[in-house]
C-alpha cells in the first residue's frame, strides 16, 4: 500500500493519504471503489458532495424524473449477485427507484465506509516531486492519492442561462439538475417550464397535471417517442433472471450499449409501406429502440428526413390544437442528432386547457420580472420558474474540479479550444489522473452503466499492470492524444450528428464553450476493442515511468 512508501513532503501537510482517490459516488465511483478496494486491495476512498450515494440520481429529483434505458440494462452487470438480487419494478425505473437500487448496491458492498458524504471537491492539484495528486473540499478536507478518479458524471454541472431579472423574481424558482429533497408543490400554481430537452418532457406531464397552469418556453421544437412504460411482468423479470448472461453479451456487443442490435437494413431499401409498418410497430413498442430500425438513421441524410418526416407528422396528429402543433412540430434538426427524448404522455400534454406553448424563436425571453417572464412580444404572470435548461455537458463537471496538472497547468486553461484527451481516459500534462466516461470517450452515447464498467475495469487492470510492474506514472503521450482526437472527429464527421449545431454533444448550449464534438461515436464494441488493445501492447501511447 501506498502508506508504507509516501514521501514526508505528503504526510506533512496533514493529507488523509490513499492509493486512489474516487471523485463521485454515482454509478461509476461505486464501481471504481469496489473495483481498486476489493479487487487489488489498495486504499481506495471515494469524496462525494451529496449527502448519499447516487450520483446524477441523487441530484435529479424533479417530477417525472426517470431513466430512458431500460431497467434491466441500467444496471451494474459485473455481479450476478447484484443483478440477481434486485428485481426492477417498471419498464423504465424512476429517479426513487434507481437511487434505492444504488444504495442497495453500495450496501451489499458494504461502500459507504469508505465515501466522505458532504465533501464537494474545490482543487485537485499534482505534485510532481511526490507523484502525488492533493485533493481540496470546500469543507477543509485535504487528501492525498497517487491516483485520483473523476467520477463525475457527464450531466451534473447545471446549466443556468443568464436571464436578466432572476434576482427580482418574487415566485420560487428551480433548476431541474437540483432539485429540493422535499419536493415542489405545483397545486394552485402557474408555473413556466423553460426548456423542451429530456427533462422538459419528462416533468411537463407531470407538473400540468398539478399545476393551475402551465407555459412551456421552448426554444428548440424536439422530437420524442412515447416510453411505454409499464409495470414490468412476472413472464419478463423470469426471462431477465434466467437470461441475464446473455443480455450483458448483447450490451457489450452492440453500438450504444443497449440490449438489442441495431438491424442492417436501409430506410431507403424498402417500400413506403413496409417502412410504415416498421416505423408504426417501433412507435407502438416505444423506446429509444425506434432508432436501430435501420442501421443508416443517423448516416443518411434521406433516411433522417424520412425518420424526421414521420415523428413530426405523430406530433401534428397527437396535438389538437394546429397553433400548438404548429410550434411543437417546427423542429429544425433531424430526428437523434440532438439527444432524442422519450416520454410519457408529452404531446398529449398540450391538449390540456391549462397548458400552453411559447416558441422562443417567435419571441424570446428579455427578462424575468418580479411576477414573470417577459418576451418580446408579452408577459407571462408566474409563481414558479424550472429550469430545464440542462447541464454544461462532459468539461463542465471536471472544471468544477479545478484540476491543475504539472507545473500548476490548469485543465481549463489546457482544454480552453475543447476537450483534448487519450480515450478520453487521460490528459497529457496530468499523470495518474483518470477520467471515467471523460470526453473522448463514448459516454452519453451509450447506455451509461455499459460505458462506465469499461471504463472502470480498464483502469482497474491498468493500475494492477503498473503495481505489478512497479510502475508509479502513467501519462497520456501528446501523440497519441493528437491521433484519438482525430479519430473522434473523424467518425463524427461521418455522422449527421456535427450537421446539427446547437446540440449539448458539441457544446453549443453553454455560451462562449467551444464547439467541439465531445463523445466518440465510432461505438461502444469498438471502442472496447480498442482499449483493451492498448493495454495488451503495453499501454500503447502512455508514458509509463517508474
Ligand atoms: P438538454 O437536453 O440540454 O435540454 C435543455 C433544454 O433547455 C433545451 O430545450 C434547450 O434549448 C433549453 N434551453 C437551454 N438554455 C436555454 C435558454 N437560455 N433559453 C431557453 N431555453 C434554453 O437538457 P436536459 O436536462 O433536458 O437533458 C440532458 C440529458 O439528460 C439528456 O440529453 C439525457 O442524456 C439525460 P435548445 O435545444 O438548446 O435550443
Amino acid at each position: 500500500m501506498l502508506d508504507a512508501v509516501v514521501p514526508l513532503a505528503a504526510t506533512s501537510t496533514n493529507a488523509r493519504l490513499y492509493d486512489a482517490l474516487i471523485i463521485g459516488a454515482g454509478f461509476a465511483g461505486m464501481y471504481q471503489l469496489h473495483s481498486l478496494r476489493d479487487r487489488l486491495g489498495l486504499s481506495a476512498h471515494v469524496l462525494e458532495a451529496g449527502d448519499g450515494v447516487g450520483g446524477t440520481w441523487y441530484w435529479n429529483r424533479y417530477p417525472g424524473a426517470r431513466c430512458d434505458s431500460e431497467s434491466h440494462s441500467y444496471c451494474y452487470h459485473f455481479s450476478d449477485e447484484l443483478v440477481q438480487g434486485w428485481e426492477w419494478s417498471e419498464r423504465y425505473p424512476s429517479q426513487p427507484e434507481i437511487l434505492r437500487y444504488l444504495n442497495y448496491a453500495a450496501d451489499k458492498l458494504d461502500l459507504k465506509r469508505d465515501i466522505t458524504f458532504g465533501a464537494r471537491v474545490v482543487a485537485a492539484r499534482y505534485d510532481e516531486a511526490e507523484n502525488l495528486w492533493h485533493v481540496q473540499t470546500e469543507q477543509g478536507g485535504h487528501y492525498a492519492a497517487r491516483y485520483l478518479i473523476t467520477a463525475v458524471g457527464c450531466l451534473s454541472s447545471a446549466n443556468l442561462p443568464k436571464i436578466d431579472g432572476i434576482a427580482d423574481f418574487q415566485g420560487k424558482w428551480y433548476h431541474t439538475g437540483e432539485w429540493p429533497h422535499e419536493g415542489v408543490d405545483f397545486t394552485g400554481k402557474r408555473v413556466g417550464v423553460i426548456g423542451t430537452g429530456s427533462t422538459g418532457i419528462q416533468a411537463i406531464p407531470v407538473i400540468s397535471a398539478a399545476a393551475k397552469h402551465l407555459t412551456v418556453f421552448q426554444r428548440t421544437a424536439n422530437y420524442s417517442i412515447p416510453a411505454r412504460n409499464a409495470p414490468l411482468t412476472d413472464d419478463f423479470k423470469k426471462y431477465v433472471r434466467e437470461n441475464f448472461a446473455e443480455i450483458r453479451d448483447v450490451m457489450r456487443s452492440t453500438v450504444n450499449g443497449h440490449p438489442w442490435r441495431i438491424a442492417d437494413r436501409s430506410v431507403l431499401d424498402v417500400s413506403d409501406e413496409e417502412r410504415n409498418e416498421i416505423f408504426e410497430k417501433a412507435w407502438e413498442r416505444g423506446g429509444l429502440r425506434l432508432r436501430a430500425e435501420f442501421r443508416d438513421v443517423l448516416t443518411n441524410e434521406e433516411a433522417n428526413r424520412i425518420v424526421s418526416d414521420f415523428l413530426k407528422k405523430k406530433i401534428s396528429q397527437i396535438v389538437k390544437d394546429p397553433a400548438k402543433a404548429a410550434i411543437l412540430s417546427d423542429i429544425d434538426h433531424g430526428f437523434a442528432t440532438k439527444r432524442p427524448p422519450i416520454d410519457t404522455g408529452y404531446f398529449e400534454t398540450y391538449n390540456r386547457d391549462n397548458v400552453d406553448v411559447v416558441s422562443l424563436r417567435a419571441e424570446a425571453i428579455e427578462r424575468i420580472t418580479a411576477t414573470g417572464v417577459k418576451t418580446s412580444k408579452g408577459e407571462y404572470p408566474l409563481d414558479i420558474i424550472v429550469f430545464a435548461t440542462g447541464f454544461d455537458a462532459m468539461t463542465g463537471p471536471l472544471f468544477n474540479l479545478n484540476i491543475s496538472g504539472r507545473g500548476d497547468m490548469a485543465l481549463r486553461d489546457v482544454w480552453r479550444e475543447g476537450p483534448r484527451s487519450y480515450l478520453g481516459l487521460q490528459v497529457v500534462g496530468f499523470p495518474n489522473l483518470f477520467t471515467i466516461t471523460g470526453p473522448g470517450s463514448p459516454s452519453v452515447l451509450t447506455n451509461m452503466p455499459v460505458a462506465i464498467e469499461q471504463h472502470v475495469d480498464w483502469i482497474t487492470r491498468c493500475i494492477a499492470d503498473m503495481r505489478k510492474s512497479g510502475q508509479t506514472r502513467i501519462e497520456a503521450k501528446p501523440d497519441a492524444v493528437d491521433d484519438w482526437m482525430v479519430q473522434v472527429q473523424e467518425v463524427a464527421n461521418r455522422t449527421l450528428f456535427t450537421k446539427t449545431l446547437h446540440s449539448w454533444y458539441l457544446g453549443a448550449n453553454v455560451p462562449g464553450k467551444p464547439r467541439v464534438f465531445m463523445p466518440y461515436i465510432g461505438g461502444m464494441a469498438r471502442y472496447r476493442r480498442i482499449c483493451d488493445e492498448v493495454a495488451d501492447k503495453g499501454y500503447e501511447g502512455f508514458a509509463l515511468t517508474r
